[in-house]
């Protein structure tokens, strides 16, 4: 096993430059504790931008920058100013933050940040590739890195890469918004393992690659070309037990100035409450409608009045962007009125901090508030709701928490609230004042015992554990052998060795890619080429085997004399002669079931009923891909309720039902063709299940190839319709 390599935006130690002297402090942040299990001893390494611009850097000092990051098993990326600019106040934060919390309004859509985003991005890739190589586990954190993924995967196929979103991934309808929507998704899809905060997160995400991509998604696997990628939620934790340990040892030791306050202000009204809330000043949070919400509550609960006071810590956050300049007067005004109008000689209704405070400070906030209020419009998880609820050592203490954030799922036992509802806030307010402690300590222990078992260690560590297992799993998932370069030339060879040759040769899927329309997936130049050298040789019979109607394939092939299996072994053509009948074949039923797929045509924009001569085929491919999938379920249903014993079967496609007698499909039609003659090298291939009769019937001997990445009875596989004729080329 290679070595571990994390990269993030930020590295996990701060810089600091005193005297001409370079100090790396290490952040306390919770992923730098979460990643401490991951980040130790030598075999890890943690790539990232030090903090400092390229303008800020003393040139004199690189040498001993880098000295002290190695120290930390860090390695910087270096950023200057513009980029800066444009990739993390810019795209990051103007335009995918916003975006991914759903406010489209702020989204700003500009090419230039864009396209500083896409180099800053290739920059981590860089920095990544030249220290990484094949066999390395390497974990890509969050928003700002989205294109990194990818850009790694190309250089270094032989890495197992994971990828961690630490904020919301937003429903289709909002991301689709996004201009480079495709690029975001690819540059993810560069991943083995897509992780995110919650399940619903990773549906959006799911939705998304189906939607935009089209690609298959099968449970949470997405199969691209060769590759199948895993997307799965792992709740981000807290460290515990630093917690709960601040919060034990903050009753041992001297007061600080912030606890003298609150104990004296705790003294003078002995049964007033605090309610407390800590964020960085965002929109996201969702601050200043808090603050509206709290002067809505004294309204309606004039009793509380002198009773209850808000403490609001807002830790400033990215001042170079506009929309939190306004925010910041926003909420300045906001504060500034309420305290204005409702103030006494005794009381002010609202305690304001503008700034970060130190650990041992946060902690006296959370032991000394009764009652935390967060209520963020959107949250990707909210680590200080359970902090708050670790720090309360004596298990009392209400916590009332917005629907809209990812911690809200795991943390039922809180009092939920949806952040627009003010009504229901003021009344929660009142029902948390009103808790009594045994129910309070009744919450508080189901909600203890979850964030001590699933930490942010264990957090870090079922992350990495999938991710590996994602690699060894990967090898063992396809039954199927991928067809190598090696393994193209060793067909070649058996081809040209051979004295009698029979192939089969799918269409559509496999000699040529899907159209919107299928009359458009007409035959190439380098197909028809491709084909009329391997059926002019001698000892070779080449068929396309298809589940076409026999008039397209007569157009495009009965000139070219190619042999022809077509409406899935109803019809034959050999030799250019007319078509003829393969199978006998009934086809009353045809009359009953025309009109049950033509109500599902109504029913379901984009699809449409293909007739064939002793088929019928409904075709969904241009559906929305989920509402398709659950009509074609769907309508499997009706059919198998409607066909009873009837000499008719259903054929699940790749996004087509096709309803035909059943005793016609493909292998039974290759069988007849193989029993002709004496073959000593038999060939087939195709990529759906209509082809999975030839891959079973046709015997043991023959060389059988699916097209894609997905299970198959075929002993081999390739990844897309070029590589079939790279393949078909060396039988040319
Ligand atoms: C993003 C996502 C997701 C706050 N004030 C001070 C201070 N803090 C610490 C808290 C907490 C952290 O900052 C804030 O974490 P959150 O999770 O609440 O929010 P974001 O910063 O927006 O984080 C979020 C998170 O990533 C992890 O994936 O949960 O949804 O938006 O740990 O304790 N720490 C100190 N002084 C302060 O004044 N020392």
């Amino acid at each position: 096993m290679g070595k571990t390599i994390i990269i993030s935006n930020r590295l996990p130690v701060q810089l600091q430059i005193s005297n001409g002297k370079i100090n790396a402090v290490p952040s306390v942040g919770g992923l730098a504790t979460g990643m401490k299990s991951v980040h130790s001893g030598g075999e890890s390494l943690w790539i990232g931008w030090s903090g400092l611009t390229d303008e800020e850097t003393p040139p004199e000092l690189e040498q001993d920058i880098d000295a002290a990051l190695a120290e930390h098993g860090c390695a910087k990326v270096t950023l200057n100013a513009t980029e800066v600019d444009g990739f993390y106040f810019g795209f990051s934060n103007r335009t995918i933050w916003p975006l991914f919390h759903y406010f489209m309004e702020y989204s700003e859509f500009e090419l230039d940040f864009w396209e500083t985003y896409k180099a800053v991005n290739q920059k981590f890739a860089d920095a990544i590739i030249e220290k990484s190589e094949d066999g390395d586990i390497i974990w890509v954190h969050d928003y700002q890195l989205l294109l990194v993924p990818q850009m790694v995967r190309e250089k270094r196929p032989k890495t197992s890469i994971g990828f961690f979103l630490h904020i919301p991934f937003p429903s289709y309808e909002i991301f689709r918004t996004l201009p480079w929507r495709e690029e975001v998704l690819e540059g993810l899809l560069g991943a083995d393992l897509i992780g995110f905060h919650t399940y619903d997160y990773e549906r959006h995400f799911l939705s998304a690659v189906r939607r935009i991509l089209g690609l298959e998604v099968n449970f949470n696997d997405v199969f691209v070309d060769n590759r199948v990628i895993k997307v799965d939620s792992f709740p981000m934790g807290i460290d515990y037990k630093k917690f709960r340990k601040a919060a034990l040892d903050h009753d041992k030791n001297k007061k600080s100035d912030l606890q003298e306050r609150l104990d004296s202000h705790k003294a003078s009204a002995p049964d007033t409450k605090l309610i407390l809330s800590i964020d960085r000043l965002d929109y996201s949070k969702g601050i200043a409608k808090r603050i509206n919400a709290f002067e809505y509550f004294l309204n309606k609960y004039p009793e509380y009045k002198e009773k209850v006071r808000l403490i609001i810590l807002a830790v400033p956050s990215r001042s170079n962007v506009p929309q939190y300049q306004l925010l910041k007067k926003e909420i300045d005004e906001l504060v500034g009125r309420i305290n204005g109008e409702l103030s006494t000689v005794n009381w002010t209704p609202i305690w304001y901090f503008y700034r970060s405070l130190p650990f041992k400070s946060l902690i006296d906030l959370y032991t000394s508030s009764d009652i935390a209020w967060l209520t963020p419009l959107r949250d990707g998880m909210n680590l200080v709701a359970k902090e708050y609820i670790a720090t309360r050592t004596d298990k009392t203490g209400v916590l009332i928490l917005s629907e809209m954030a990812g911690s809200a799922y795991e943390m039922n036992e809180s009092l939920l609230i949806n952040p627009n509802n003010f009504e229901q806030q003021a009344d929660t307010l009142n029902q948390a004042i009103n808790m009594p402690k045994e129910e309070q300590i009744s919450r508080n222990t189901f909600l203890q015992n979850r964030l001590e078992r699933y930490n942010v260690e264990v957090w870090a560590n079922e992350f990495m554990k999938a991710l590996k297992d994602k690699s060894n799993v990967a090898l063992n998932t396809v039954v199927a052998k991928k067809v190598t370069d090696g393994i193209l030339q060793e067909m070649g060879k058996k081809y040209r060795a051979a004295k009698n040759r029979l192939l089969f040769l799918d269409y559509d899927g496999t000699l040529a890619g899907f159209h919107k329309d299928p009359q458009k997936a007409s035959p190439d130049g380098e197909l028809y080429e491709l084909l009329d050298k391997i059926s002019a040789q001698e000892n070779t019979t080449l068929f396309l085997i298809s589940g076409r109607d026999k008039q397209t394939f007569g157009r495009w092939f009965l000139p070219k004399k190619y042999n022809m299996i077509v409406e899935h072994g109803v019809w034959i053509s050999k030799n250019g002669e007319e078509f003829k009948m393969l199978e006998k074949v009934k086809g009353e039923w045809m009359e009953k079931i025309r009109p049950v797929l033509e109500s599902f045509v109504d029913r379901t924009p984009g699809s449409f009923v293909e007739e064939k001569n002793y088929s019928l085929a409904w075709h969904y491919r241009n559906t929305d891909p989920d509402f398709g999938d659950k009509r074609a379920s769907e309508l499997n249903t009706v059919l198998r309720s409607l066909i009873g014993n009837d000499d008719i079967s259903v054929l699940n496609g790749n996004k087509v039902m096709e309803v035909k007698s059943s005793n016609v499909n493909k292998g039974r039609a290759a069988i007849r063709m193989l029993s002709e003659n004496d073959y000593d090298f038999v060939f087939a291939i195709g990529d759906d299940w209509t082809d999975e009769y030839m891959f079973q019937e046709l015997p043991d001997s023959t060389l059988t190839v699916k097209v894609g990445f997905q299970k198959t009875h075929a002993k081999y596989y390739v990844e897309n319709t070029k590589r079939v004729r790279e393949l078909l080329k060396q039988f040319e």
